[in-house]
């Protein structure tokens, strides 16, 4: 009997783990059964752009987090894929901030190339999954949607890749419940268009309070207040945006901060961050860790440390993303093919997740962080038989983002980068971010 692997989720993390096998069996060898399950109705996880938010047509909560406008909000040339490049997609050369319909294409095309659709089974959620220690099996409900049938069916190993900036984390502040206007979370926003000409506040200071914030901006709102609990971005923001400490209450329509200063808010955006949310896992297999580069109880950052037949991807902080998921689904399958193996005991694998932990504790270098998730990626590359690709050169490109942005928040994205997998120079774009209202991938595409 073959042995049968469980993939939840078919975002870039899932669809990683489906073209890991497919590589293996298109160099002949002889793989698992892989069945990948997928609540919504496409591929490409939060890249599959939703207009809805709240619930969605069966009821099930809503998973994207993405809006329109969205640019990426790091350099491309930080997440290539090492066996498909940009090039090999769009037949040239492509600029380094593509928005996300361009992204979402890149990555579909190598999932089509590798014909791995069939092993997906859309519109169905898990619902739960279970381990049975005598048979050393995992039993995996779920739900058909479309046909409202609930099944189970048995598998060997299990690779939870669902993603974790979905689930929002959403804290309260005074008065909210008689704030005279809109309330949202980063995950419910959708089109910057809703708040043009509007005095806007955003709490938190991280990934979302920047893009959303500039995003707002861009199009046309009034003004920009971010309020911060830890400490203010600091970057050189245009005349209509300030900084502010955290937010204590708002009452009508004006919000007091903690240095006592107040502002007039239409309406407050809270880029508050998400939660790592395992709705489908019992206590013994769920994972709770903070949202950082070193998780807590995966070994190797990818197997569950009681458990080793359970894997999670991409459930880091990420700098690098869809070619550190492969190099963790490369690693995961070599795992599951018994072509490599994981300490033998839990302390041990445990060991290797503390040491993890205190060497990320451990990083003063402001771009410690990025060489340090690079490292990480490395080390997996250099398990298994993913292209290897020169990631000191990825490194330098998130450090010159990283200088960009300090140099000029709004201009960041006008700059463009060498690839690592080719050598070739992204062209810059033709016209300034600031400028360009259209994301549609033949816009962008225009040379
Ligand atoms: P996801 O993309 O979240 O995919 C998870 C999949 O699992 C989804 O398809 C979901 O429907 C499915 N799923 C969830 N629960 C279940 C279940 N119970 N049963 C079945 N299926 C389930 N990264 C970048 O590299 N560049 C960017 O510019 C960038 N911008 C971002 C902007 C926003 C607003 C956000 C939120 C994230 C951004 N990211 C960006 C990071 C993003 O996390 C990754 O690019 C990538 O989408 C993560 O892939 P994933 O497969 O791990 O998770
Ligand atoms: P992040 O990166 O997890 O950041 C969350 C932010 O929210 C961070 O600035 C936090 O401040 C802030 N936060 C969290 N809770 C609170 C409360 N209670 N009060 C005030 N501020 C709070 O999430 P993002 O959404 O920005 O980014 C996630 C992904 O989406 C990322 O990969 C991007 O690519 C897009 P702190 O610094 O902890 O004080």
């Amino acid at each position: 009997m073959k042995k049968r692997v469980a993939v939840i989720g078919a975002g870039p993390s899932g669809l990683a783990q489906l073209r890991a096998f497919q590589s293996a069996a298109q160099a002949g060898a002889d793989i698992p059964e892989v069945v990948c399950f997928e609540k919504q109705d496409n591929w490409g996880g939060l890249w599959n752009y939703s207009w809805r938010t709240g619930l969605d047509e069966y009821g099930e909560p809503v998973h994207g987090s993405m809006y329109r406008y969205l640019w990426s909000n790091g350099p491309k040339e930080g997440l290539e894929f090492a066996d498909y490049t940009f090039e090999e997609h769009f037949g040239k050369q492509i600029g380094s901030y593509p928005p996300r319909a361009v992204l979402f294409d890149y990555i579909e095309g190598r999932v089509i190339k590798a014909n791995v659709r069939p092993w997906i089974r859309f519109r169905t959620p898990v619902r739960m999954v279970t381990f049975d220690e005598s048979t050393q099996k995992f039993t995996v409900t779920v739900h058909d949607l479309k046909k409202d049938h609930t099944y189970v069916e048995v598998f060997d190993d299990v690779v939870v890749a669902s993603g974790h900036f979905s689930t929002p984390n959403v804290p309260e502040f005074p008065g909210f419940s008689t704030f005279n206007g809109r309330i949202l979370h980063a995950h419910d926003f959708r089109d910057a268009r809703e708040f043009a000409g509007k005095d806007i506040l955003i709490v938190g200071t991280s990934y979302s309070a920047e893009d959303i914030g500039s995003q707002c901006w861009k199009y046309g709102c009034k003004s920009v207040t971010v309020s911060h609990r830890t400490a203010p971005m600091g970057f050189n923001w245009p005349d209509n945006w300030k900084e502010v400490p955290l937010l204590q209450q708002v009452e009508g329509n004006t919000a007091t901060f903690k240095d006592g200063s107040t502002a007039h808010v239409d309406a407050i955006i809270l880029c508050t961050g998400y939660q790592h949310h395992f709705p489908f896992l019992p206590d013994g297999l769920r994972l709770r860790t903070k949202n950082r580069l070193a998780t807590a109880d995966l070994y190797r950052g990818v197997a569950w440390v009681k458990n080793p037949k359970l894997f999670y991807l991409g459930m880091q902080d990420q700098w690098y993303t869809f070619n550190m998921f492969d190099a963790q689904a490369w690693y995961v399958r070599d795992l599951i093919m018994g072509r490599l193996s994981v300490p033998a005991t839990e302390t041990e694998r445990s060991a290797e997740v503390t040491a993890r932990i205190a060497a990320e504790d451990a990083i003063t270098d402001p771009y410690g962080p990025i060489k340090f998730q690079g490292a990480y990626v490395q080390e997996l590359i250099d398990l298994t038989d993913y292209p290897s690709f020169d990631i000191p050169g990825s490194d330098a490109a998130f450090i010159a983002w990283k200088k960009h942005k300090v140099k000029g928040i709004m201009t960041f994205r006008d700059n463009a980068y060498a690839s690592v997998m080719t050598g070739t120079m992204a062209p810059l774009h033709h016209t300034p971010w600031k400028d360009a209202l259209e994301d549609s991938m033949k816009s962008y595409l225009k040379s």
